[in-house]
């Protein structure tokens, strides 16, 4: 059984989305970063940059135990596990799946860190991170204008992006600007995996 390293953020439901739309065998052991719990030593094995989601599977390539951090390494590694389903053998997959994971999620990240968490009010920031999450969801709805997911069939390309959009976008600012992100978070948000994924542990 995979244990799966999780708190309740934009890249720690990348990694339970993924092993939930995979079907593997996993558990969530929380880790409260609210409350410091990644800098356990324990942890710091595991994932030495002190960041959630991390991963351990006792039974990887060969039979070894596997120990994984960084979200997109952990959606690449369980993806080739189950199969490859969720990551074709395709450049756009690549392409879309580190625009999400490089580019998209830490801006995002910084639009929810001024509006949300910064403590102090800073407007240029806020305004700064509000015009680039906009033009970002931009760029995400001229794509998905003539492309049902990110790059053919559902893949980890979406799971790499879907979070942020979530969070900042469906739950944030709105999607209305945006009616095919709109049409692609719908369908994902749908989708039973992620419904589990974003429910209970
Ligand atoms: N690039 C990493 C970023 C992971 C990350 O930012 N994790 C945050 C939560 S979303 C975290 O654990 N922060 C705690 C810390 O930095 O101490 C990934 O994609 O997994």
């Amino acid at each position: 059984m995979i244990d799966l390293y999780f708190w309740t953020t934009d890249n720690g439901y990348k990694a339970r989305q993924a092993v939930e739309e995979t079907g593997l065998d996993y558990r969530v052991v929380p880790v409260n970063i609210r409350q410091k719990e990644q800098f356990d030593p324990e942890f710091l094995k595991i994932s030495p940059g002190h960041k959630i989601p991390a991963i351990v599977d006792p039974d990887g390539p060969g039979g070894r135990r596997v120990t994984l951090c960084e979200s997109g390494a952990i959606l690449k590694y369980l993806a080739r596990k189950a199969g490859g389903a969720l990551y074709p053998d395709d450049p756009a997959v690549d392409q879309w799946f580190f625009f999400g994971t490089s580019t998209f999620t830490p801006l995002a990240q910084q639009f929810g860190l001024f509006f949300q968490r910064f403590g102090s009010d800073v407007p240029p920031a806020k305004a700064h991170y509000d015009a680039v999450l906009r033009d970002l969801l931009g760029v995400f709805d001229r794509h998905l204008a003539d492309n049902e997911y990110f790059a053919g069939g559902y893949s980890i390309a979406d799971i790499s992006s879907y979070p942020d959009v979530h969070i900042h976008g469906a739950n944030g600012i709105g999607l209305d600007a945006w009616p095919n992100v709109k049409r692609w978070h719908d369908a994902i948000e749908a989708r039973p995996a992620v419904q589990r994924a974003w429910g209970d542990y």
